[in-house]
């Protein structure tokens, strides 16, 4: 019995030599492990043997499954690895290749120069005031000194909605009512960023919504010569040191007197182009001390309060900066345009 079983035993491991995969594993394994497999009759047999025979025999038989299961693992890992070898090769994986670059986003060149001009204005003093762009006539007319049916609203086409007394900003000067009621009787220093509307026959130009700085400070003894030197500042940190500035008299209702900012223009250096229409100034803003009766409305006592304002648009100066030449693209949702900045 024992020289049959060395004989199975020698077969086996010389059949799992021949073993090329794991379904010829599969079969070995059922061939001579398995339930009904050539080890089974050996096992079966232990009864049939004389007694004194039966442990050397139990013995012989438990170290021959053995040595067929340790051979019967150590080829299966073989075949594995052999496996995911000819797999790795067959499917190769250049590593050296570049990567797929991620898709990356950026901040649309509104938001760019509206930064710029919040930390431009953040080195004078001024904090960023929030106010909503849905307002009441109220506080976007009325309380600027601009009464109704007064012909000073002709300068401003406005999206009314369907409630009576509620519309579109058309500025963002209902914000510095807002904010000189917040703070009264502090002194403050805000500018105002945001979107306003304005129903105009959209062109290269002009559109009906766009993006406005406003800019007011209060206080007990706020004079011109102050705004002057915050716009002068301004032009030079937005467009280059030796920028020359002028005032030119001008009118709204909300500021008295009232000046339009210009400064020499960027693309010619004053001499004369077509930006600038060949009067050597480009127009950056509209400003003024602040009337008395915007003031007063706000909550300041005008004879011991005074202030200064200013109101930009923020396309504008990114169109100078960058020479774009309608403004119609910053909100056309073009990524041709969009991904240039
Ligand atoms: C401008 C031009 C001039 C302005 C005035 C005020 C307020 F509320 F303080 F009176 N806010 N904004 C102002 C003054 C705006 O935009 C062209």
């Amino acid at each position: 019995m024992l020289d049959q079983l060395s004989a199975l035993e020698a077969e086996a491991l010389a059949a799992l030599e021949t073993v090329a995969d794991s379904g010829a594993l599969q079969a070995w394994h059922q061939r001579y492990l398995g339930k009904r497999g050539a080890l089974t009759p050996f096992l079966r047999g232990m009864g049939q043997l004389p007694p004194e025979e039966r442990p050397e025999a139990g013995q012989a038989v438990n170290r021959a499954k053995l040595a067929l299961t340790e051979a019967y693992e150590t080829r299966e890992a073989a075949l594995q690895a052999a496996e995911r070898a000819r797999s790795l090769s067959a499917k190769a994986v250049d590593v050296s290749l570049p990567g797929r670059p991620p898709s990356v986003g950026r901040l649309h060149p509104s938001t760019q120069t509206l930064r710029r001009v919040y930390s431009i204005f953040a080195d004078m003093g001024f904090q960023v005031y929030r106010a909503p762009d849905v307002e009441t006539d109220e506080l976007n007319f009325e309380l600027l000194n601009i009464p109704p049916h007064h012909p000073a609203r002709d300068m401003w086409d406005t999206f009314y909605t369907t409630r009576e007394g509620v519309l579109l900003r058309t500025h963002t000067s209902p914000g510095q009512i807002r904010a000189m009621r917040e703070y009264c009787p502090e002194p403050i220093r805000v500018i105002l960023p945001g979107l306003c509307y304005r129903y105009e026959q959209v062109t290269a130009r002009s559109e009906m919504m766009f993006f406005q700085v406003e800019g007011l400070a209060v206080g007990k003894r706020i004079t011109m010569t102050d705004l002057k030197g915050t716009m002068a500042e301004y032009a030079r940190r937005m467009f280059g040191e030796n920028r020359k500035m002028r005032f030119r008299a001008s009118h709204f209702p909300f500021t008295e007197p009232s000046v339009e900012v210009d400064m020499d223009c960027i693309l010619c250096e004053g001499k004369g182009c077509r930006v600038c229409k060949y009067t050597g100034w480009l127009e950056i803003s509209g400003a003024g001390m602040v009337h008395p009766v915007v003031l007063r409305n706000g909550g300041y006592d005008p004879a011991v309060y005074s202030g200064f304002a200013f109101g930009m648009g923020v396309e504008r100066p990114a169109m100078l900066v960058h020479g774009i030449d309608d403004i119609r693209y910053f909100f056309g949702n073009d990524m041709r345009f969009l991904r240039q900045f």
